[in-house]
């Protein structure tokens, strides 16, 4: 098994050991020079590492747990890679064969119980003989078809001597290692009509995804030739840089207003790579002329009605797009959008800026912006810390950044960092997560760091807590969605001293309890020798308000859910703070 996989390319393992793998991992002891074993705390994060490692190096990650709990552990961890589309290989151990179907201790129906996050392919070993074409089928299909798949063997297999080779007779699976992708591109007659439709309109919107990693070149050039502003959902954050006068950041609820303006201004929408959810973000229907890009053809025309549905790779499709776009001569709209990105920044600017008690969250990320090192990884979390790494940080080429996009789930972001070390281990990881994030599985993730970072050739990892003892986005959302007050009950959440507890295991606590500090915190957290925390004592009456919100309807809001709410005070001054910089003029 370990040799195929190897074969595959692949060299690294995140698991956690359990009686139901106890065969494969004496394999591992006895293949450490081809396969790395990554212990974590809990197999999600496994599971969240794996996904990680085929978010940053594109390749197929590989996480391994016992049967039973171990197994199910793993789920979680598994639906992120599904549903952001990442190729990931989960090994599971089950009970001996003869003991399957008595109710034997830990005896789980794997293959149900995974039958739906590897739906494309779960499958148990019932003799040695299988090994060869289960991985090679598992590690394909995950691949291929960008998804998770799944391979249960029972101990008992696990110990039966292995069989490279199936015998040449009736009956047997002679399968191969490797995949070549092919490049994806619409038929010429379908490019002509996207440029028909692309050029006849006159202002232009560009929405990108997660599938337009790799295609920021043409992206632009797209955007260029068209006079395009072009908006990111969350997931595609790095396909082009923020510096770019045109780039009009995050759409959504994590939103920006130029992002908001873009959308409902535009008569052309042209959707690369993306299956952003939320079409109230989107231009109304009738609005503008729609076209999609995806290589899954099943995920396009889902969001907007879009005239033309192409299915292709984002980078190959703008490639021989591009020829048939004129270049627009009108740069109005292009005018009216970059002035628009330029007065946004300079709204974040004065929201970070505003004070709080006793530190701005966006602050934090408004001043980690400019000190992110080059090609440095970020990660981040559920909870209002994806508002500020949406909106504040200007991600720069040869950077990446990911979170859970799609099944938005709490706890992989210091996961991600972890496994981004493990992948690139001479760049700088980030990971920015709030309080109730780090109390799930960020604590226990530091004991994993602290385990390896050694071995790291650039040590640098840095974790940024935001102490808010809220678990604020929700708190939020309790307040706008269900016009609520905060239910302390469900909602507070207890202090913990993460910086002196990052000392304990030998990394740097850095606590910053005062806005002044905060950059000399990172500027410290960068330049250290060892993995750092950085904690800071954040206001969770700081709204992550959504992009389009007026001042009128900040105070509307604000007084509405105000009665029977603790902090009412607190947060209706912050609001109307945070809603007063996006209509007030701004001084630079
Ligand atoms: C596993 C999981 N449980 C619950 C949620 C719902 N949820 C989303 S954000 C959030 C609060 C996060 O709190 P924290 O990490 O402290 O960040 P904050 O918003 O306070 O900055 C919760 C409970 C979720 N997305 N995933
Ligand atoms: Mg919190």
């Amino acid at each position: 098994m370990l040799t195929r996989l190897s074969d595959w390319g692949v060299n690294r393992i995140y698991g956690y050991p359990g009686d139901g793998i106890n065969g494969l991992l004496g394999a591992l002891d006895r293949a450490q020079d081809r396969m790395h074993f990554v212990q974590v705390r809990h197999e999600e994060m496994a599971a969240f590492m794996a996904c990680a490692h085929a978010k940053f190096t594109g390749d197929v990650g590989v996480c391994l747990a016992t049967s039973g709990p171990g197994a199910i552990h793993l789920l979680n961890g598994l639906y992120d890679a599904k549903l952001d589309h990442q190729p990931v290989v989960a090994i599971v151990g089950q009970q001996a064969r003869a003991a399957l179907g008595g109710q034997y201790q830990q005896e789980v129906d794997l293959i149900s119980l995974f039958k739906d996050v590897a739906h494309e392919f779960v499958h148990m070993a019932s003799i040695p003989d299988q090994i060869r074409h289960l991985v090679d089928r598992a590690v394909r299909i995950a691949r291929m078809e960008r998804t998770v798949t799944c391979i249960i063997v029972p101990n008992d297999v696990q110990e039966l001597d292995a069989v490279p080779e199936p015998p040449r007779k009736h009956g047997t699976v002679h399968s191969s290692v490797g995949l070549c992708h092919p490049y994806v591109i619409p038929q010429d007659d379908d490019l002509r009509r996207a440029a028909d439709i692309l050029n006849s309109g006159s202002k232009v919107a560009m929405l990108v995804g997660a599938g337009a990693l790799g295609a920021g070149d043409q992206v632009m050039e797209v955007a260029d030739l068209l006079g395009a502003g072009v908006a990111k959902a969350l997931l595609g954050k790095a396909v082009l840089p923020d510096d770019l006068p045109y780039v009009t950041g995050s759409i959504g609820l994590l939103g920006t207003k130029p992002s908001w303006d873009l959308m409902m201004n535009c008569d052309t929408l042209l959707m690369v790579g993306t299956n952003f959810p939320y079409s109230e973000f989107l231009p109304k229907e009738g609005q503008a002329r729609g076209i999609q890009i995806d290589i899954d053809g099943r995920l396009l025309g889902m969001r907007f009605p879009t005239e033309l549905n192409l299915v292709g790779d984002a980078a190959e499709t703008l490639r021989v797009l591009i020829p048939y776009l004129e270049r627009k001569t009108d740069r109005s709209w292009r005018d009216q959008i970059e002035k628009n990105v330029d007065e946004w920044w300079s709204v974040l600017e004065a929201r970070a800026m505003n004070a709080a008690n006793p530190i701005n969250p966006q602050r934090v990320f408004w001043e980690l912006s400019s000190r992110l090192p080059d090609n440095c990884i970020v990660s981040s979390d559920s909870g209002s810390a994806a508002n500020w790494f949406a909106r504040d940080l200007k991600i720069r080429r040869g950077m990446m950044a990911s979170l859970s996009g799609t099944l938005a789930t709490m706890g992989p972001g210091v996961p991600y960092a972890i496994a981004a070390k493990f992948a690139f281990p001479n760049r700088v990881a980030i990971a920015l997560v709030g309080d109730g994030a780090m109390q799930m599985n960020g604590i226990n993730g530091l004991i994993t760091i602290g385990k390896y970072w050694k071995e790291w050739s650039d040590p640098r990892l840095v974790v940024l807590v935001l102490n808010n003892r809220d678990l604020n986005q929700v708190t939020w959302e309790q307040r706008a969605m269900a016009g609520d007050p905060r239910f302390a009950g469900s909602q507070s959440i207890p202090d913990f001293p993460y910086a002196s507890y990052a000392d304990s295991l030998g990394l740097l606590g850095i606590r910053v309890d005062h806005p002044d500090a905060i950059g000399q915190a990172w500027d410290r957290a960068l330049a250290a020798d060892r993995p750092v925390v950085v904690e800071a004592i954040t206001d969770p009456n700081v709204p992550p308000l959504p992009p389009h919100i007026s001042l009128e309807q900040a105070k509307h809001f604000a007084s509405s859910v105000w009665s029977g709410d603790a902090d009412a005070l607190g947060f209706i001054k912050q609001t109307i703070k945070e809603a007063a910089d996006t209509v007030l003029p701004h001084k630079k």
